[in-house]
């Protein structure tokens, strides 16, 4: 009797195994590969090569002027999975690659690298045997291939999924984190493509320099996207701050507590599995 109780109890594990197994197969996006890696360990998704809607409509409710919705096609590439935590920086610190001016980083382990200067997020790509994302390629990781989507993981605003400013000066919610969260937090703040975190927490340094206002001022100014947890996201309004077209400039030598960056490659030859 305790053979056929165990044999059946076998089974209906299996069963059951077989059938959560379909149920993820059915959820998960099958183009993802969670399991890539640069040559540090720091995980990778590729994104393939093709077209993405970037911008929006003029007629969006808080307007665009500065990125007005087209078809971009863009070559394959591979974009880190987190914004770049402090630790991982300080192996550039530490291999004599990266400089430490300016950065006050003293909480380490799934912490975000904060105040690196535009230069500084440079260096760091360089060190991986990286670069910084494009612009462009940034906005495809985020949306999504199809449609485009507004928020990495839809259209619809969810105040809960992202870590964006609390309290009195945006909407009185709170999502948890006043400052910065762990790269890892908000596990379902995703892009279609298995991207975290690409809307709030830190905004993220691009490679893109632009002049915003020429010949009046000439100076180079350098692209961050993504909106942060720091409560100068368009005042408060995640709506404009943290949509997936939103990008603005800082200076590229600023240290802000609120700016980071993750990197990115268009060699195969640094990631592997
Ligand atoms: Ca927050
Ligand atoms: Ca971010």
């Amino acid at each position: 009797v305790n053979l056929i109780l165990v044999a059946f109890i076998a089974v209906s594990v299996c069963l059951v195994v077989f059938g959560l197994s379909l149920v993820f197969n059915d959820t998960d996006p099958g183009e993802v590969d969670h399991a890539l890696i640069d040559k540090g360990g720091i995980p990778m998704v590729f994104v393939p090569a093709g077209e993405f809607v970037m911008g929006c409509e003029k007629s969006e409710k808080y307007g665009c002027p500065e990125s007005e919705k087209k078809i971009v096609h863009l070559e394959a590439f591979y974009i880190d999975v987190y914004e770049t935590r402090a630790t991982e920086y300080r192996e550039c610190v530490e291999a004599g690659s990266c400089g430490t001016k300016g950065l006050v980083n003293t909480v380490y382990g799934s912490m975000p690298a904060q105040y690196a200067s535009h230069y500084q997020a440079n260096r760091y790509c360089e060190f991986r045997g990286k670069r910084l994302p494009t612009s462009q390629e940034w906005e495809k990781a985020a949306r999504g291939p199809d449609g485009g989507h507004r928020y990495p993981w839809g259209d619809q605003w969810i105040a809960t999924r992202a870590n964006w400013c609390d309290g009195d000066g945006c909407d009185g919610s709170s999502d948890g984190y006043a400052g910065p969260a762990p790269v890892d937090a908000f596990p379902e703040n995703v892009s279609p493509y298995g991207v975290r975190n690409m809307v709030g927490n830190m905004m993220e340094w691009v490679a893109d320099m632009v002049r915003l206002d020429p010949p009046a001022d000439n100076s180079l100014m350098a692209v961050w996207r993504g909106g942060a947890f720091a409560p100068d996201n368009s005042n408060g309004n995640p709506e404009k701050g943290l949509v997936t077209w939103n990008w603005w400039v800082d200076p590229p030598e600023s240290h802000a507590p609120h700016i980071g960056f993750r990197c990115a490659s268009s060699e195969n030859g640094t990631v592997s599995r």
